[in-house]
């Protein structure tokens, strides 16, 4: 990685890293139907700093899953129109759901009714009253790991960056979240020539290549912007809010800027340059239509002579 790092992009990086921090306070969805214990749980809970929101109502579980996205949810047993177990049996189906922690608090002393609802898919059993340092522990220590799993998931272990599943679900996560006239432009970068580097330098030189790219991306695109390992030397981008010619002369900048970057080999450096393809969501509205649009224009780059962006 190149050495020279302004001193106002390193603290950029650092706010950034505090931000991202700030935003993943830990999310509890709590499934109670008693107004009193749903308070003290949410007592117990925002004492330790977790975030919680109380669902009571068995049609809006899935939807309150969906839209607050819970990192764990703790889940009463009995409850008037409402089971418990049945819930997690549900919720257990649907895709994205498998391994998110579900953790019952219910006063059932039933050993076999314990062992049977952890069978059809809770992960522990706490019962009531409950203690509120095991409860807290519990909750905090399940959420880490669930987290730190998700995370190795989703990234790519080259270069940190987003992997393939995990980038083209958060484009359409992106693309579905927009506002009525909002614009979301895609590029999808593809180094050139990439073969003749690893032929020619060996194959730790071009995953070094590869490592500076994505090192490079991360340094100018925001936050709210994608950026995903799509395939070996193969990068896509989404950048909201920006209009086409915007989005346009980003990726120019970051092409000349890349094809000056030099990347170290054993008897010296060597220069690189990748091609581009563009496509925005004003032209074409779905995430499937960005992706092929921008492949397209990326296709078109190369046979017009590489290095360069085609939009
Ligand atoms: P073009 O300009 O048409 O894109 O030519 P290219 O040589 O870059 O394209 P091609 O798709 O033929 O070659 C891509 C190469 O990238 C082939 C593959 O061995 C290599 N590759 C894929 N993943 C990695 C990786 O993680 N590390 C390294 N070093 N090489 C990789
Ligand atoms: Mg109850
Ligand atoms: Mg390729
Ligand atoms: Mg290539
Ligand atoms: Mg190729």
């Amino acid at each position: 990685v190149p050495r020279e790092e302004g001193v106002t992009s390193v603290l950029t990086r650092i706010l950034d890293l505090v931000q991202t921090r700030e935003q993943e306070k830990y999310r509890v969805l709590i499934v109670e139907d008693s107004r009193v214990a749903a308070v003290v749980i949410q007592r117990t809970l925002a004492e330790h700093s977790i975030d919680s929101l109380v669902v009571a109502d068995p049609g809006t579980l899935l939807d309150a899953v969906g839209s607050y996205r819970p990192d764990l949810i703790l889940m009463d047993m009995y409850m008037p129109r409402f089971n418990g177990v049945e819930a997690t049996r549900v919720l257990r189906q649907v895709s994205g759901y498998q391994a998110l922690p579900i953790v019952y608090l219910s006063s059932e002393s039933d050993i076999g009714m314990q062992v049977e609802a952890l069978r059809l898919g809770g992960d522990q059993f706490l019962t009531k009253p409950f203690n509120p340092v095991v409860l807290a522990a519990v909750v905090r220590t399940k959420i880490e790991r669930y987290r730190d799993a998700l995370r190795s998931t989703r990234t790519d272990g080259l270069t940190g960056l987003l992997n393939h599943t995990a980038s083209k679900a958060r484009l359409k996560a992106m693309v579905e979240s927009l506002p009525a006239h909002g614009n979301l432009c895609v590029a999808m970068l593809d180094i050139d020539h990439f073969k003749a580097i690893n032929d020619t330098y060996g194959h730790p030189v071009g995953d070094q290549v590869i490592r500076n790219l994505a090192w490079l991306l991360k340094g100018r695109l925001r936050a709210t912007d994608l950026i995903g390992r799509y395939g070996g030397e193969e990068f896509i981008l989404a950048l909201p809010d920006a209009p086409p010619e915007r989005a346009h002369a980003v990726i120019e900048r970051i092409r000349r800027d890349f094809a000056v970057l030099p990347h170290a080999h054993n008897e010296g450096t060597l220069y690189s340059t990748f091609s581009a393809g563009l496509a925005c969501s004003l032209h074409y509205p779905t995430a499937a239509e960005l992706t092929e649009a921008a492949d397209h224009a990326l296709l078109e780059a190369k046979r017009q002579g590489r290095n360069q962006v085609v939009a």
